[in-house]
């Protein structure tokens, strides 16, 4: 797909909020895995992310970890910054009828408190039109008939060093905002760049594939993909992205980048039932989370603490017993 063919459908969307929801028949169902690193100190890690699953809309965030030297956790910023993302998706969503991701992303912005800075990048179905803003190396990528057909852009002033949200950093209007056309099928892969500095595109192609030759659940597929990733991330041999660009930058690293691991994955649905249905009206409440809402109403959930659930299941020494512990409810069927 033509990048330029995508802007144009920025055209429909408007800073004023008046613009309505266009209607069609699809719609995104999300779901996510997140791996922290070890870090008994910072068992949450940096990332963050949300799913706003009513409003079509999900954000993943990528706190700066070089904050830690100035004995401050970036992953608290990240968490809040997208839990104010969510918040103001909700708002937006009551009040205009339509999520616009920059705005989103600059009220989340201003009501986010805690010192550190951030990437961010917030996508949300409209329509036919994927929308995104984006700060930052967190990404996507929409995949159609097994094919990566579109990457989002990523923004970095240098290698490793992307634009981040902060106080002292970048303000939202450095976000670069465009859209890209779905169809039924596609399956849009949401992550940050502990995702993408260890896994090769042709190796996502390929475990999204599998998964869909499978009939697999989202939730399992993200699973797979961050388990996938990890791996590479733990292995000193494996060929991936980053290596390829750390010796294109002049650095001698090998192997995997060891970082946090968000992995989002939203397909691409058609609802029989046009021409727009809450997604809460079609979808059971099958997700096993301390702030889902069961339906009927709006579904909600924050999930970088409930994803860990799932770290029972990985197939690696379990890393951190602390981030086990917190565990609300035993693994269930919707992962496997
Ligand atoms: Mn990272």
């Amino acid at each position: 797909m033509d990048l330029m063919e995508c802007l144009g459908a920025l055209s429909t969307l408007s800073d004023q909020g008046t613009v309505s929801r266009t209607e069609s028949n699809l719609k995104m169902i999300p779901a996510s895995f997140y791996i922290p690193k070890n870090k008994p100190l910072k068992p949450l890690g940096d990332d963050a992310h949300f799913i706003c699953e009513p409003e079509q809309t999900i954000g993943v965030a990528d706190g700066v970890g070089s904050w830690s030297k100035k004995g401050i956790d970036a992953g608290i910023y990240a968490r809040e910054l997208m839990s104010n993302a969510a918040d103001s998706v909700r708002d937006e969503m009551k009040k205009y009828g339509v999520v616009i991701p920059k705005r989103v992303l600059s009220k989340a912005f201003l009501n986010t408190k805690a010192e550190g800075s951030s990437t961010a990048c917030i996508i949300t179905l409209q329509g036919e039109f994927l929308h995104c803003a984006n700060v930052g190396d967190s990404k996507f990528v929409l995949i159609r008939e097994n094919k990566i057909v579109f990457r989002s852009p990523v923004q970095q002033t240098k290698f490793n060093c992307p634009y981040q949200l902060g106080k002292m950093s970048n303000t939202p209007s450095v976000a670069e905002e465009f859209a890209c056309k779905v169809q039924e099928g596609d399956v849009i892969i949401a992550g940050t760049d502990g995702l993408f500095d260890n896994v090769d595109e042709k190796e996502l192609e390929t475990l999204v594939f599998m998964g869909l030759q499978e009939d697999i659940k989202p939730e399992l597929l993200a699973k797979k993909i961050a388990m996938y990733a990890h791996a590479q991330a733990k292995d000193p041999r494996a060929c991936t992205p980053f290596q390829r660009e750390s010796i294109r930058a002049g650095f001698q690293r090998f192997g995997g980048k060891y970082d946090d691991i968000t992995v989002v994955v939203a397909l691409i649905m058609s609802t029989s039932i046009a021409p727009w249905i809450p997604v809460w009206e079609t979808t059971p409440a099958e997700f096993c989370g301390e702030t889902l809402v069961d339906s009927p109403g709006p579904r909600f959930y924050f999930t970088h603490p409930l994803v860990m659930l799932s770290l029972y299941d990985l197939p690696f020494s379990l890393e951190s017993p602390d981030l086990v512990s917190q565990s609300r409810c035993p693994l269930n069927d919707y992962i496997n």
